[in-house]
């Protein structure tokens, strides 16, 4: 199936930025949203929102740590729509410090969130895909993997894993499944909530030039929309202004 409408989109970190935005814009174009993330009070606004608006979506908590949250979301697609077209693996966490500060725990929760996630919905829908004989993989990187920066270093290590997974998974995949990965620059999400005070400076200069969400969910569109033989492998959204 070519294009958008009619298509089955399940989305992790649906909650906000990326994903929220991502969610509104498929579903605005004819797909159904299966949102994930873990605060439920915001999937269901969101998929009211989405009702709304006239179009369909459903809504799972979901954290990308468990495994099992991730097949649930898979079988929910399926149940209520009767297959799965794409996963767009985006939840992600940035608690970017120095490594002298040894904020193991930090690097452990990004690997969990950020690696792991990622291939637990990977464990998740490949099986489906398989068997569908159709199904796309949309993983959410960073421009931190690019170019790569002080206390970003176990941040952009865990984009990059999947960046390379992501590669190695497209040459396994065969001629009926497509993989993408998106590289986020700056944009304007509540990304850096959680960020400690010093790491908080570095990302609000880059936020002064942020994009909108927006950006990046039509560049996952752009991918999403293309006919089933074309493979959008790898795209960069930034803002003009980031170096
Ligand atoms: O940030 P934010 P973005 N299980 O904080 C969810 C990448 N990126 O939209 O669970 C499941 O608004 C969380 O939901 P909740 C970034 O690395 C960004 O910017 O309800 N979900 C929320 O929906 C990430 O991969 C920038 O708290 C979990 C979502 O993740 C992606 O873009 C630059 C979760 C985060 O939304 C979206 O982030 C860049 C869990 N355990 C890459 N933990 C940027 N904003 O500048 C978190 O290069 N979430």
């Amino acid at each position: 199936m070519s294009g958008i409408e009619g298509k089955v989109v399940a989305i992790t970190g649906a909650s906000s930025g990326i994903g929220e935005a991502t969610a509104l814009l498929l579903a605005e174009r004819g797909a159904k949203i299966v949102l994930g993330a873990r605060r439920p009070e915001r999937l269901e606004a969101l998929a009211a929102r989405i009702e709304k608006a006239g179009g369909d979506a459903t809504w799972a908590r979901t954290d990308v740590t468990r495994r099992e949250d991730l097949a649930g979301l898979v079988k929910l697609a399926r149940d209520r729509y009767g297959k799965l077209d794409v996963l767009v693996s985006n939840a992600g966490i940035g608690l970017i410090s120095r490594l002298d500060d040894l904020r193991v725990e930090d690097w452990e929760e990004m690997i969990d969130v950020n690696l792991k996630g990622v291939l637990y919905g990977i464990a998740a829908a490949l099986p489906v895909f398989r068997e569908q004989g159709f199904g796309h993989f949309v993983n959410t990187v960073s421009t931190a993997g690019l170019r790569i920066v002080p206390l970003q270093s176990v941040y952009a290590g865990t984009k990059n894993a999947v960046r390379t997974i992501s590669e190695g998974l497209r040459q396994e995949a065969g001629d009926s499944l497509r993989v993408t990965v998106v590289s986020p620059g700056a944009v304007r999400t509540d990304f850096a909530e959680r960020m400690d005070p010093a790491a908080k400076a570095q990302i609000d200069k880059m936020m002064e030039t942020a994009l909108s969400p927006d950006a990046v969910a039509r560049a996952i569109a752009f991918a999403i929309e293309q006919p089933d033989g074309v493979d959008v492998g790898d795209i960069v959204v930034r803002p003009t202004a980031q170096g």
